[in-house]
């Protein structure tokens, strides 16, 4: 089982997921994720109720990545609950994750109160960072907020929450961040959402509808900046604050990178989406043979040792 890891004190036979958005909106795509090779899969965020998302085009691939402004599309936190609850009672020993986000603090702590009442055993993610809902910027690029929510959910949530991050760019932007992230007894963060508010053309044309065209980029060229997230947390953060890696991976040297980085499971999110749930074992094997070639038996073994030159 070289691909195996931990979140907490969570187990998973493979460090490779679905990245949330892509393949999870509905019960039959996270049951081909739950059939993969994946060691498990989280749910599209799920707000209050149940959203149509933004109009369309709200999705276009081009040769180096995606860009995407859905606007949340999501069936509504009962219905995942109510679906995870079904995967739960098929797979006892499997940990699933669920993703959840709401456009107001007070919405937030409603829906992760009906999140710490229900049967739930499995993590939470708790996004702070989509990019595309007009006029709510990126919780988690306002410190303060941050850290204001933060501190007022951990007066009472007591389930394993861990935290979706947008891209940051500048040192001490992470500095900060880390300070505030580093007081709470989160169990994960996981970098990176989409490199925010990108535009892509077609011809004259934007190449999607929503917020004159600008959406969340992923795929290839989000991997340096995702990378250079993890690393940036890796060596900021408490080591029981395990990390996430998303960002860019479609085959096993991308994974490999992220680990290198500090990553304890790796999301696939663009190819997962453009290849379907096959992928997962693709890019397993690819890992494990970049693995056996360094002499590496375990995901540990090489985890956060990102060598300098
Ligand atoms: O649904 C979306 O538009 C979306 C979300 Br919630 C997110 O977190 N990241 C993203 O790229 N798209």
């Amino acid at each position: 089982m070289a691909l195996k890891t931990q979140i907490a004190n969570f187990h998973f036979d493979n460090c490779l997921m679905n990245g949330s958005g892509i393949y999870c909106s509905e019960r039959e795509s996270l049951a081909k994720i739950d059939q993969s090779a994946a060691g498990t899969f989280i749910t599209k965020t799920a707000t209050l109720e149940k959203r149509l998302g933004n109009p369309k085009p709200r999705y276009f691939k081009f040769q180096i990545g995606s860009i995407n402004s859905f606007g949340l599309p999501n069936l509504g936190i009962d219905y995942y609950l109510d679906a995870l609850a079904d995967f739960q009672a098929k797979n006892p020993e499997k940990t699933y994750f669920l993703s959840v986000a709401e456009m107001s603090a007070e919405k937030i702590y409603q829906v992760l109160k009906i999140v710490q009442a229900s049967d739930f055993p499995g993590l939470i993610e708790l996004n702070l960072s989509c990019p595309n809902i007009a006029g709510k910027g990126q919780l988690a690029y306002d410190f303060d907020s941050t850290d204001r929510l933060l501190g007022e959910i951990f007066t009472w949530f007591n389930k394993p929450l861990g935290i979706k991050l947008p891209p940051y760019f500048d040192p001490s932007h992470f500095d900060q961040m880390a300070e505030i992230i580093n007081k709470y007894p989160l169990v994960f963060v996981n970098a990176i959402n989409s490199i925010g508010n990108g535009l892509v053309i077609q011809g004259q044309k934007t190449a999607i509808k929503p917020q004159h065209g600008l959406g969340g980029l992923g795929g290839s060229i989000a991997k340096p900046t995702a990378l250079a997230n993890v690393h940036a947390w890796f060596t900021r953060l408490r080591p029981d604050i395990a990390i996430i890696g998303t960002g860019g991976v479609s085959s096993g040297q991308d994974a490999f990178e992220h680990i290198l980085c500090g990553a304890s499971m790796v999301q696939v999110a663009t190819a997962l989406g453009h290849q379907g749930p096959d992928i997962f074992a693709r890019i397993s094997q690819k890992l494990e043979s970049i693995m056996a070639d360094y002499g590496y038996h375990d995901i540990s073994d090489f985890r956060g040792k990102l060598q300098y030159r």
